[in-house]
């Protein structure tokens, strides 16, 4: 079934910006979480606040409302991560059965450490190791087991103080996501920190379950990525080239994608143009340039922008964050919108079935399209190309186990010791794992380069990824080149050591990119790493996450797992709570003494920079005592000798 609803002859289609003023003034109800929707005596609007009824028709509170409607932002975002993994999962299996050609175990190093680091016999015939990993994974997705197997991915410590406070997902993603529909139906589950428990244990279903088994197995089939350079930006589109893109997440696809785009470059000259250039867009782009180093175009804001230079023959698109007015801006170009996951599809567009079985067929299908779709271009008797002149360059693929090696590379009896020693001395005062998405309500304000300026001035490295590492590289912050001008000297000095201890003929980037949202597990193994090495608790170290301009509810899932991680977690805009006073309590203090994360909401960047900064200063005075704080702050206020 598909319907047609795309704009027709005369009409004028929209860009994000305009729908965003358009859809003003945004309902209060929704904005606060106090809209509740989910019986039919409703919707009812509660609310802690003045104007707004204090208890629904079934006399569910603003409490019960809040937290309900939050639990199932993370169920949602649980639920994709974890529907991504395991179909990587399938693909693994089939590997390890023999019965898919297409695909190869390109890390077998990772595949044997990530087995090791579950329990499982590492030795042995490369696919009897994939098949042995393969079913540990798709058990986390079954009935019957005592508890995730991914779980054993996760600080033994931290896991540890989370069983003491009876917080543990369902031993099965899909149960966990069952549950949390089921939970929060109608005359259910009501109490609010109860059911906020549930939120947290979604959060860490979605955080290994979802993310780390993604990561996992992603770098096991297509490799494990180390730093590279590319491009970034819409100037990376080029008129003579067929210019395809590759929307969405799941390398599956994309990979395949780019081999039929290197196989089928000759039939693209044949067709009158220079050659194909591929190019990424959101998280995909993101797992293609770690790996492939294929230019960073757009992020998913900028997706229908990307469409309207007129230069994009075709995009193709597999799942999450393909924005439908796609279809509406297509219709006004010769640009085509290509869907291939069966369960994903989008008016406007044409959809191509892509299966692993036959990803050969499908890949090649997929590039012809594009190569027709730029002969038709030629072929019109006059068409507008505007490629903006905007391009920058971007080290991209600053991996989990890139960053280990280097310190071990740096002091192999403990790699933690230079973090740590830096952290005291406040060279380095902190990490902040910097996520998520280009939000228009934020976007235009620059929300995220205000926050990540102040926080590297101030001597805070963040990590980066998902549609950040398209911000970050298409503002200069990605380049080596940039570090000794935004960093501030402290830090400067660790990431020229770092560069050192990499064999680098200059320092690391001022922020790092870690690669898709899939891949904030990368940032996850570095806290582990350096919880395990220093010994210290992850929810006692001077790392923080902020989603500065979210949009989607998976990065308030990602938010979740951090929390669970006992990070503070800053977002902006702020999480739907303001209608419950006590969901707002739990989630910015009692938490602390639950998870050792707490939430900070702030829409102004230069002050979300300052209580993320105090919140890792709070950290590091407990771990090294108020002195270790402010030496830099005392530095620069010393009168010049
Ligand atoms: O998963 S950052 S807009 S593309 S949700 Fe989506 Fe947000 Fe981009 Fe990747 Ni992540």
């Amino acid at each position: 079934m598909s319907s047609q609803e795309t704009p027709q002859d005369g009409e004028e289609y929209q860009l994000p910006e305009e729908r965003l003023e358009e859809s003003q003034p945004q309902c209060p109800f929704g904005k606060g979480g106090g809209c509740c929707r989910i019986c039919y005596m409703g919707p009812c609007r509660v609310t802690d606040g003045p104007r707004g009824m204090d208890k629904g028709v079934c006399g569910a509170t603003p409490g019960t409302v809040v937290a309900r409607n939050l639990y199932r932002e993370i169920a949602a975002g649980a639920a994709s991560h974890a529907d991504h993994a395991r179909e990587v999962a399938e693909v693994l299996e089939a590997i390890g059965e023999g019965e898919l050609s297409a695909y190869q175990v390109r890390d077998e190093e990772k595949l044997r450490s990530v087995a090791a680091d579950l329990g499982l016999d590492p030795e042995g015939e490369v696919q009897t190791v994939a098949k042995r990993v393969a079913e540990a994974a798709l058990a986390d997705f079954q009935e019957g087991g005592d508890t995730l197997n991914w779980l054993d991915r996760m600080p033994d410590e931290q896991r540890e103080f989370l069983d003491e406070q009876g917080i543990e997902p369902q031993p099965s993603a899909d149960q966990e996501v069952a549950r949390a529909m089921h939970r929060t139906t109608q005359g259910n589950d009501a109490d609010p920190a109860h059911i906020l428990q549930g939120g947290i244990e979604a959060g860490l279903a979605d955080g290994y379950a979802g993310l780390t088994m993604g990561t996992d197995l992603q770098d096991v089939i297509f490799g494990t990525p180390q730093p590279v350079t590319t491009e970034a930006n819409l100037g990376t589109l080029k008129e003579d080239h067929v210019n395809l893109a590759v929307h969405g997440h799941s390398p599956v696809l994309s990979e395949m994608v780019v081999k039929y785009a290197d196989e089928l470059e000759e039939a693209a000259k044949e067709a009158g143009a220079e050659g194909i250039n591929l190019v990424g867009i959101c998280c995909t782009g993101n797992e293609l340039a770690e790996r492939e180093e294929i230019p960073l175009a757009a992020h998913s804001t900028q997706a229908e922008l990307a469409v309207t230079t007129g230069a994009l023959d075709a995009m193709v698109a597999d799942i999450q964050c393909i924005w439908p007015g796609i279809g509406d801006v297509m219709e006004c170009h010769h640009t085509k919108l290509l869907t291939t996951t069966d369960y994903v599809q989008i008016p406007g567009a044409e959809h191509i079935s892509f299966d692993p079985e036959t990803a050969a067929e499908d890949a090649e299908e997929i590039v012809r399209r594009a190569i027709a779709a730029y002969e038709d271009r030629e072929s019109r008797q006059s068409y507008e190309v505007e490629i903006p002149d905007e391009k920058t360059e971007a080290v991209v693929g600053v991996s989990d186990d890139f960053v280990l090696d280097v310190l071990s590379n740096a002091d192999p009896e403990n790699p933690a010791r230079p973090v740590v020693e830096a952290m005291e001395s406040g060279d380095l005062r902190g990490i902040v794992g910097i996520v998520g998405c280009p939000n228009p309500k934020l976007r235009t304000a620059e929300m995220t380069e205000r926050l990540i300026e102040d926080l590297l001035a101030a001597n805070v490295l963040p990590v980066v990824t998902g549609c950040i590492g398209h911000i970050t590289a298409q503002a200069g912050y990605l380049d080596p080149g940039m570090t000794d001008e935004l960093a501030g000297d402290g830090l400067a000095e660790v990431l020229h050591a770092l560069g050192d201890a990499a064999g680098l003929d200059g320092p690391l980037p001022p922020v790092w990119h870690m690669g898709s949202c899939v891949d904030n597990s990368r940032i996850g193994n570095v806290v582990r790493a350096l919880s395990e090495a220093a010994d210290v608790p992850t929810r006692d170290l001077p790392v923080a996450a902020s989603a500065p301009e979210l949009i989607a509810e998976k990065a308030v899932s990602i938010g979740t797992w951090a929390l669970a991680l006992g990070l503070p977690l800053h977002t902006a805009p702020d999480l739907r709570i303001e209608h419950s006073e006590t969901v707002s309590e739990i989630m910015t203090e009692d938490l602390e003494d639950i998870t050792g994360g707490y939430l900070i909401q702030e829409e102004n960047p230069e002050m979300a920079a300052d209580e993320l900064l105090a919140a890792l200063d709070d950290r590091r005075a407990d771990l090294f005592g108020e002195e270790a704080i402010d030496r830099h702050e005392r530095e620069a206020a010393a009168p010049e000798s």
